[in-house]
């Protein structure tokens, strides 16, 4: 019960749908800065109680990722601990749950504003937005501002070039770059990382993905293999939790930066990470784009190019962290959320 009750976020809500066998999980982290807003992510879980502890890890994640790139909004996050596997449900189930996630959103009237996430995207939010005013990211037809992969990926992208100033080198040119996930954003970094001369290595458990970028001259590594592979740069653009501290001791990268949400199983491998010299982006700054993107368009009035224009200043930002974590003698991680901590706290 106390361990329930044990968060430094603001307010969880739980509902289960009897009917279409979905469990809804609603974390509001931080409504300080503005009202909370991140995802909603749709998948199975193996239980309701890691559902919530999924939500409420990438709620706060995403109060440092706005506080990060100065937007006025507060951090939280959906999750549907769906029934079954997403392509196994029907369309008519789909639409059931989406119209009583809607009416969450409804209840919590402004509190909370939600996106796609993992097991959602732009069409998910076009649904919502028949019954709900707090859904951000509907598609470029139903008059919203479509996906935000491309922000996204462009901000891992300038990520990648500032972490990689970070460990010494001058650019990409002839760096092993290893992207895991080729779905919407990997894919686009893969393609930015390759015309900037990096020498591509890619994964995706969906091997058909891989395809476009080994025409183009990428090595492809098993999806099993990739924290074994040796590289340069370590890019995770799938699930979150790839390295945990076993994986922190041996990871054979010099860098890692990428666009999953809460990459590191826990702090303890950013720790083990900086103490063998690998530089490490936070997440929650190189994946700020997405953020940007929808913030900026839906809340803020920005055009897609203002939205670009802040996007590749996460490049800067960086710099920043960079600087900052050296002269404290702390890590990146460490100085990144202090930062935007002082944001939230002020
Ligand atoms: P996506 O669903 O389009 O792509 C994910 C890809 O990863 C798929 O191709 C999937 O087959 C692959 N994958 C899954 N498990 C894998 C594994 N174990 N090994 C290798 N490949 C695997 O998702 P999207 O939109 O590209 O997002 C990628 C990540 O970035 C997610 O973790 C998401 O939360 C995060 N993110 C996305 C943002 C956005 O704007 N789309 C913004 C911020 C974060
Ligand atoms: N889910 C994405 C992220 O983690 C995009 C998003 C940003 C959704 C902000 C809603 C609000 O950044
Ligand atoms: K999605």
């Amino acid at each position: 019960m106390i361990e329930t009750l044990l968060w430094d976020g603001e307010m969880t809500c739980v509902r289960h749908d009897e009917r279409t066998g979905a469990s809804f999980v609603i974390a509001l982290h931080s409504t300080a800065l503005g009202p909370a807003a991140g995802g909603t992510r749709a998948m199975t879980y193996p239980s309701v109680d890691e559902a919530v502890a999924d939500a409420r890890r990438l709620a706060r994640a995403m109060s440092l990722k706005m506080a990060a790139a100065d937007l006025p909004m507060g951090g939280g996050k959906s999750v549907i601990m769906l029934p079954g596997p997403r392509a196994e449900l029907s369309d008519r189930q789909w639409r059931d749950i989406l119209s009583i996630h809607a009416r969450n959103l409804e209840l919590l009237n402004g509190s909370y504003w939600t996106g796609p996430d993992v097991g959602t995207g732009s069409e998910d939010m076009d649904v919502l937005a028949r019954t709900t005013r707090f859904a951000f990211g509907r598609s470029v037809e139903a008059g919203g501002p479509g996906s935000s992969a491309e922000a996204t990926a462009q901000g891992v992208f300038s990520a990648i070039r500032a972490s990689v100033r970070e460990a010494g080198e001058s650019g990409l040119e002839g760096l092993r770059v290893l992207v895991q996930g080729l779905g919407a954003v990997g894919s686009r970094v893969a393609t930015l990382v390759a015309e900037a001369g990096g020498r591509l290595l890619v994964t995706d458990v969906d091997e058909g993905r891989c395809e476009p970028h080994t025409v183009a001259g990428a090595t492809v590594v098993s999806a099993e293999a990739v924290t074994r592979t040796e590289c340069d740069v370590f890019v995770p653009c799938a699930t979150g939790g790839v390295i945990d501290v076993d994986i922190a001791a041996t990871l054979p990268a010099r860098v890692v930066a990428g666009a999953a949400n809460n990459i590191l199983a826990t702090d303890g491998a950013e720790r083990t990470l900086h103490d063998r010299g690998i530089i490490v982006a936070p997440d929650f700054v190189a994946n700020g784009g997405g953020a940007l993107h929808l913030v900026g368009r839906e809340v803020l009035g920005w055009s897609e190019s203002d939205v670009m224009a802040r996007t590749v200043l996460i490049e800067k930002a960086l710099d920043e962290v960079f600087a900052s974590a050296r002269k404290r003698r702390i890590t990146p991680l460490q100085a990144a959320t202090a930062g935007a901590a002082e944001r939230i706290q002020a």
